[in-house]
């Protein structure tokens, strides 16, 4: 792997298939300054193309995931350094992987931190997680998904309440409105993310790649659409391999070919 400043990246669980990156910037909570997210970026895309890895942990430490935006590199700008600059502009970097990307929340996700963690495919919590828009406390809104994917997350009526008040929420209810799947120990959470991780690289990478992009389309399609596309991806899977080995175990006990 490349030498990164703001995370570190490693392998883990079972064969090495779960890549996990932490953001590693203490001193200021993993603020997300300009050069964290192109890391996070290189980082997650590099893990994306390693063949042996299965799914991606994203987390942080265990008293912040990130505290936001990086407020000192955004105070001075105005709205045209903004505008004509696209600020935020390829921080979205995690929604290109191909494999599910699993947040692992402990601590601190407020502003940008918060988004970054709805960027990914699956929040685990600790239990003194914390999820918060404050942005509205800093005379500004959301620019990077808070007042979108939080309101596809838990519906409109909390996301607006979390956003127009800039109060955070806690570990549980987080968990309660669907925002995040489980909580765990904060010193457990990155080890039961990994399990997770694992499990998901027991089936094929490839039809497990196919089956994100199917759920992701609910977020972006109609009904209709989505229910289309869906079929069409389902019909894709009959033509891979996995199938096929799945053919096998059904009528020689073979083993289920995950490879691919
Ligand atoms: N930016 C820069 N530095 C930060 C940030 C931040 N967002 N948050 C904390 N820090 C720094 C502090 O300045 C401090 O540094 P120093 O010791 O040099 O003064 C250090 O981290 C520790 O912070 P505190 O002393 O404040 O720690 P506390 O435990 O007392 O408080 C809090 C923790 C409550 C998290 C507090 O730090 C806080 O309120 N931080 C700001 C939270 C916030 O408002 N975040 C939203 C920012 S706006 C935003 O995110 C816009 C979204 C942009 C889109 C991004 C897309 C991915």
């Amino acid at each position: 792997c490349p030498s990164y400043e703001y995370v570190t990246v490693e392998k883990r669980g079972e064969g090495s298939c779960v890549g996990l990156v932490t953001l590693n910037r203490p001193k200021a909570l993993n603020a997300l300054c300009d050069g964290l997210m192109k890391e996070v970026e290189a980082a997650m895309l590099t893990l994306d193309k390693d063949p042996g890895v299965a799914a991606i942990i994203l987390t942080g430490s265990e008293k912040a995931f990130a505290a936001g935006a990086d407020i000192k590199e955004m105070q001075n700008k105005d709205f045209v350094d903004c505008y004509m600059g696209n600020f935020l502009e390829g921080w979205d970097g995690v929604t290109k992987c191909k494999k599910p990307v699993i947040a692992a929340v402990n601590g601190y996700a407020l502003g940008g931190g918060c988004e970054l963690a709805m960027m990914c495919d699956i929040i685990l919590a600790g239990e003194k997680a914390r999820f918060g828009q404050p942005e509205i406390a800093l005379g500004t809104i959301p620019g990077a998904g808070g007042t979108q994917r939080l309101t596809r997350a838990v519906g409109k009526s909390r996301a607006m309440q979390m956003c127009v008040t800039g109060d955070p929420i806690n570990a549980q209810q987080a968990k309660d409105w669907g925002l995040a799947t489980s909580v765990h120990p904060p010193d457990q959470l990155v080890a039961e993310a990994v399990k997770l991780g694992e499990r998901i690289g027991q089936h094929s990478k490839l039809v497990v790649a196919i089956c994100k992009e199917s759920v992701n389309n609910a977020q972006e399609l109609s009904l209709h659409e989505g229910l289309h596309v869906e079929k069409r991806l389902f019909y894709t899977t009959f033509a891979t391999v996995s199938i096929f080995s799945i053919r096998t175990l059904f009528t020689s006990f073979g083993q289920k070919n995950n490879s691919i």
